[in-house]
């Protein structure tokens, strides 16, 4: 595998030809083409299957509604080369540690169970009964339930996840740390505590009826690209798209469909933002207070000069509490504060703050932009408490829209993947299954983590996911996982977790969302939640490379079988036929009456949202304006660290799957070890673009957080402020430095410096 590197900028729209041509090449060059045709035509389909690219909605309208990343990801999964027993002889654990994460998934779907021989160093064949007995035995000899941690990847199905969690609490813990404790958690949390939902309160057809759309810290282009054409339309019909984004994205910029014809073959591109703000990281919600800020301005002036004001008072006054808190603390942030924390000036704010004031139906979306930082959480309900100033929630065209990332994330959330699981959760599981579920509350990931560290976690079953690769402290992380004693990965791929094995380790071979999943009833269909809280039924078409390759459901079903027997609930009858389990959930969770019969209606159902009727379940019963002040520093850097760093994603990767070495949009080509830098800072460094540099993290615990030779790319970015691509940077993201509230590493603001790279010791050698 070589690829050719360069460093271009990349000129034409997001989306277009270039989209094109791109989703062509994965197809044309996946080991399995004819059937990734196919697979694209029947994706987000009646009968087909949910994209497990990302978790925007679908609009049943477009003839193809798939993206080039979405495409990317289905032509990924259905590769025919595989990984079993053979490819282990010829490949020690040892040997494949030290190969890049684009090696290791490229070599093919995991094809058999395989149980880890320490003294081989390898991978060995298992039979599934084995593994499943070998499950059992270990999580029986725990001490208590609380030795056993349950990780979840948002990928999972609902029915897969229900009877995750079901086990999880029969067994007597709480302990599902999940990806989402490191994405979206302070939208949940920051949610719930202003509005009494954790979930964004928009549907799709919002965006057709919007007049403005505030888009935080997010990259559509990339990881949502099915949303710029949300986007396009509202910017088409006169729409005011107004981002915050630290770096210039190109598809928050110019888009072109890449579904049109007429686009892809002439300049037709349009553009998206009507307004691009670059506040520095972390500096949202000091900017959504400027605006706020600029807006009781006007009130003030409009109320004194006797002209009707610029908020919903109606709504206000019916709706919300605590408005007056928050005004002291307006009226207490000076502009002086707000300029240096958000990097903008008051005159951005101010403009900015007028689109608002002159949108009827506003919606602001978000993505990690805003939640992997330390005040995640405030700045969600800042973003939130300006929604409530002007009534922009419970109506056509306006609300709150956290932007999922993994399929299923917040599917899994309402199955109830959740390490502090609500009362009314446990009382519904309590009374329809007679047993007594753990009350207090589990470990997030990086408590489950810790937990590992300090040699307390006997079993780790991690349902998807990469945790090894997508967990901050990749050396702690990793070791972490070598100090279980059985670990369990139930994985599409291979991948670093797999090369972490505790002191025995299994890899079980499962089936992607694109396959068929053949039952005792029949072929079965799964069902997703989206980031509309849609919820729809998915249905595998694909035939699986193997027959030893097992649904998750099953895989699942089997564990809990082994584990506590089924004398209480039959769980391979769940297994034979999952409509039994969702008849189990229609039985204990809101919203999922009818739920067997309602998978028929096209395009899924709503299970609704209370805050967007108005119904407010906080203290209060109304929804709450928080009053939290700015941070004293976003990132406490100081001078031995005089960059904030953000960890994001390129255009060639899912997360910790890396499908090829180009980030287009960005004009970077072959490569990942790149720093992006404003031009004067590498000036300023005495250095120049191209260099290679060395990235430090500032240290807090006496711990050295270094990654070496990284080439220095300039890039419209403020100064102070640096961007490089996870996984690779994630030896920088201290363990120890998480959010307020949500234990979410802050991969958004690392403090660092940088420094010329010293000769390596290989080169020294040479
Ligand atoms: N193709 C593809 N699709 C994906 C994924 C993928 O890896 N690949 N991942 C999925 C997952 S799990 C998730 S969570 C989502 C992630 O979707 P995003 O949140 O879009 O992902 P990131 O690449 O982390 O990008 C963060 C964006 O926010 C900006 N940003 C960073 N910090 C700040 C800040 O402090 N303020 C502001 N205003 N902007 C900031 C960055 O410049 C960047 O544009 O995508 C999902 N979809
Ligand atoms: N520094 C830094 N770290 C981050 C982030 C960041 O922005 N910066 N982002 C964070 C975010 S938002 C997230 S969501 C996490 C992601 O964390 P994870 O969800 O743990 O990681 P993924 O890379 O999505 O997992 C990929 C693996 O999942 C398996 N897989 C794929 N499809 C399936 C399937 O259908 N079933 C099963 N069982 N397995 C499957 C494959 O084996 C694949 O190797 O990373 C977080 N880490
Ligand atoms: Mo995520």
């Amino acid at each position: 595998m070589k690829f050719k590197s360069a460093i271009k900028p990349y000129h034409a729209a997001a989306g277009g030809l270039g989209s094109l041509e791109a989703t062509t090449r994965f197809v044309i060059d996946s080991k399995n083409a004819l059937k990734n045709m196919r697979n694209l035509l029947r994706m987000n389909k009646a009968r087909g299957f949910d994209c497990p690219g990302c978790a925007w909605g679908d609009d049943n309208k477009s003839t193809f509604s798939f993206c080039e990343n979405g495409a990317k990801a289905v032509t990924w999964e259905a590769t025919r080369r595989q990984v079993d027993a053979g490819f282990f002889a010829q490949h020690s654990v040892s040997a494949l540690r030290q190969q890049s994460d684009y090696f290791l998934e490229y070599q093919g779907r995991l094809t058999e169970p395989l149980r880890y021989n320490v003294t081989t160093d390898r991978y060995e064949p298992i039979a599934w009964d084995d593994a499943f007995a070998l499950i059992a035995q270990r999580i029986q000899a725990m001490d208590n339930p609380n030795q056993l941690e349950l990780y979840t990847s948002g990928r999972a199905s609902n029915e897969a996840s229900y009877l995750y969690q079901l086990f999880g609490r029969m067994l007597g813990t709480n302990n599902f740390p999940d990806c989402s404790n490191m994405c979206h958690e302070a939208s949940g949390t920051g949610l719930k505590q202003s509005i009494g939902v954790g979930k964004g309160t928009v549907h799709l057809n919002d965006f057709e009826q919007a007049d403005a759309i505030f888009v935080f810290g997010q990259n559509p282009g990339t990881n949502h690209p099915r949303m710029l054409h949300s986007l396009r339309h509202a910017a088409d019909r006169g729409a005011q798209i107004v981002t915050f984004n630290t770096l210039r994205e190109r598809g928050l910029e110019r888009f072109a469909d890449p579904q049109k014809p007429l686009e892809v073959v002439t300049p037709m591109a349009g553009t998206i933002s009507s307004a691009y703000y670059q506040p520095n990281l972390g500096g949202d919600m000091a900017a959504v207070r400027g605006m706020a800020k600029a807006l009781l301005d006007t009130q003030r002036q409009r109320i004194a000069a006797g002209e009707p004001g610029i908020f919903d008072e109606a709504f206000i006054n019916q709706h919300t509490h605590g408005i007056d808190g928050w005004f002291a603390q307006i009226d207490a942030t000076s502009w002086q504060t707000i300029e240096r924390q958000s990097g903008l000036s008051e005159q951005q704010l101010r403009d900015a703050a007028r689109v608002w004031q002159q949108a009827k139906r506003v919606i602001c979306t978000w993505a990690m932009g805003i939640t992997q930082h330390k005040h995640s959480v405030a700045t969600v309900r800042e973003i939130t408490n300006l929604q409530l100033l002007g009534g922009h929630l419970g109506k056509p065209g306006a609300g709150l829209c956290p932007v999922r990332g993994h399929s299923n994330v917040q599917g899994n959330r309402t199955m109830g993947i959740d390490e502090k699981p609500p009362a009314a959760l446990l009382d519904s599981l309590a009374r329809h299954f007679d047993f007594t579920p753990p009350r207090e509350p589990g470990h997030h990931t990086v408590a489950a983590i810790e937990a590992m560290l300090r040699d307390e976690v006997k079993v780790l079953i991690a349902l998807g996911g990469n945790l090894a690769a997508a967990a901050p402290d990749t050396p702690r992380t990793c070791e972490a996982l070598t100090r279980c004693g059985l670990t369990i990965y139930i994985s599409t791929k291979l991948n670093r977790s797999h090369l972490m094995p505790g002191a025995e380790s299994l890899i079980l071979p499962t089936l992607g969302r694109t396959e068929e999943d053949m039952q005792a009833s029949g072929r079965q269909f799964i069902t997703v939640e989206d980031s509309f809280s849609m919820v729809h039924a998915s249905e595998g078409i694909g035939k699986p490379l193997s027959t030893q390759q097992r649904s998750e459901t099953a895989i699942v079903a089997h564990i809990a079988h082994a584990t506590l027997g089924s004398s209480k609930l039959d769980w391979l009858a769940l297994a034979d036929d999952y409509g039994r389990i969702r008849d189990h959930i229609a039985a204990t969770l809101p919203g999922f009456d009818n739920f067997n019969a309602r998978c028929d209606e096209p395009g899924g159902f709503w299970l609704g949202n209370a805050a967007a009727a108005l119904r407010f379940s906080t203290p209060s019963g109304k929804a709450e304006f928080s009053a939290a002040a700015l941070p004293d520093s976003v990132c406490p850097a100081g001078d031995d660290a005089p960059f904030v760093l953000q960890t994001l994603r390129s255009h060639d990767q899912y997360n910790t799957t890396i499908y090829g070495l180009d980030d287009r949009y960005r004009g970077v080509y072959g490569q990942r070890d790149v720093l992006f830098m404003h031009e004067d800072d590498i000036a300023a460094l005495g250095l120049h673009d191209g260099d290679r540099v060395d990235i430090e993290t500032a240290a807090t615990d006496g711990i050295l957080r270094r990654v070496e030779n990284f080439k220095l790319v300039a890039y419209d970015i403020p100064r102070g402020n640096l961007a490089a691509y996870y996984p690779e940077t994630n030896p920088l993201v201290p363990l120890s430095r998480f959010g307020d509230g949500t234990g979410t590493p802050t991969s958004k603001s690392i403090p660092v410096k940088v420094t010329v790279a010293q000769p390596r010791v290989s080169a020294r050698i040479a």
